[in-house]
């Protein structure tokens, strides 16, 4: 029979959860000691070593064929008030006005754009590589990867091969949502489908590409949907090793088709990020991305199994656009306080982790 000290025993001996561990801890009354149990698994993994980097977001068109209910960014067609496409030269000024020496990463997500020719997206990397050779380029969801992949007759490795010519230097996590069926048919049913995204994630790190995964929560899934998220991501990681990082995204709902469900509140954000620190024993890291909970919630989150909080992330458009009231950006220094102030050890990364030492 499982029980907290079943799962305590487990964790101790370094041995995998299961499926109905899970789902305990998810309904266990008392979060908090859940959230000490994933916090004891982070320390061991990382001690109090917290990790932030300094970024750029990119979202260089907004047209996307999809129709996800959760969306408040997308606006479909091009022509519709608000629709944008940035040109490579566009976008070029766009990141000249905003870069800044000491980036790291630039991350790019884009809409599923039908008017554009594929040769959009490796010119607009050669374009970064050229003008700002000191940003590892971080983009393309694996949604993104299958439509591409679907829409101009390739292979997820053929587009990978190609992008990755032009300089793509690892993958974002999006679009995962969540992997049931059940649920992808209501929330986003004309994307790549939960095998099409483990797919393309399975190809990029067959090249030897890196990528991170994602998990949107508190639309309509179960707690054992959420846990099944879970073990599709670390069986995939048992064959490939490729992902470096879990990011669960709340779901934010302003502006979007499914306005009227409450968003998660912070116990749900805390609950989420210790139980996927317990479930996920194969990724290396947890981030509890600032800009989606909120600056406090994400502090709180280092304590709960989290051991990232993403970076200095400039110009978010995602999570602003569906009602995220965290700032714009966060300066360096306000990232390390916040780290500082929980007790742990701000350290800044590059996109694939390396350490990066600046001069005081
Ligand atoms: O795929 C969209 C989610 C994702 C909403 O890999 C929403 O380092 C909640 O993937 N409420 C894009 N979630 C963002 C993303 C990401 C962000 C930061 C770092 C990384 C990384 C990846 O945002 C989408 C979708 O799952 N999303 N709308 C919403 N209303």
């Amino acid at each position: 029979m499982t029980s907290f000290e079943s799962i305590e025993q487990k964790v101790e001996r370094g041995e995998r959860l299961s499926l109905e561990d899970g789902c305990y801890l998810f309904r266990h009354p008392d979060v908090f000691a859940v959230a000490r149990l994933a916090h004891s698994v982070r320390l061991k993994l990382h001690g109090t070593t917290t990790y932030y980097n300094w970024n750029l977001h990119l979202n260089s068109t907004n047209v996307c064929e999809a129709s996800c209910l959760f969306c408040s960014f997308a606006r479909l067609k091009t022509g519709m008030p608000q629709a944008y496409t940035m040109s490579v030269e566009d976008a070029e000024k766009w990141i000249r006005d905003r870069y800044k020496v000491g980036m790291t990463e630039i991350h790019i997500v884009n809409g599923l754009n039908p008017d554009l020719d594929f040769e959009y997206y490796p010119s607009l990397l050669r374009m970064i590589r050229k003008e700002f050779p000191a940003l590892h380029i971080k983009a393309f969801t694996a949604v993104e990867i299958h439509y591409f992949a679907q829409k101009y007759s390739m292979t997820y490795t053929d587009v990978l091969k190609l992008l990755m010519d032009a300089g793509l230097g690892s993958m974002p996590g999006g679009g995962a949502e969540i992997f049931s069926d059940r649920v992808r048919k209501k929330i986003c049913r004309d994307k790549a489908t939960a095998e099409e995204w483990l797919g393309a994630h399975r190809a990029a790190h067959n090249l030897g590409l890196k990528s991170n995964c994602t998990m949107l929560y508190g639309t309509i899934e179960t707690i054992e949907e959420r846990v099944d998220h879970m073990v599709s991501l670390r069986a995939l990681q048992d064959e490939t090793n490729g992902f470096q990082v879990f990011i669960p995204l709340a779901f934010h709902n302003e502006g979007n088709r499914m306005e009227r469900l409450p968003a998660p509140t912070a116990i749900d954000d805390l609950r989420v990020i210790s139980v996927s620190r317990l479930m996920l024993d194969n990724i290396p890291h947890v981030k509890a991305y600032w800009v989606m909970l909120g600056i406090k919630t994400a502090q709180t989150a280092l304590l709960c199994g989290a051991n990232d909080i993403d970076g200095a992330v400039t110009e978010e458009k995602i999570y602003h656009m569906a009602g995220s009231h965290s700032p714009d950006a966060l300066d360096t220094s306000e990232i390390q306080h916040l780290i500082r102030a929980a007790g742990l050890t701000p350290q800044e990364r590059t996109t694939t982790y390396q350490l990066v030492e600046r001069a005081a």
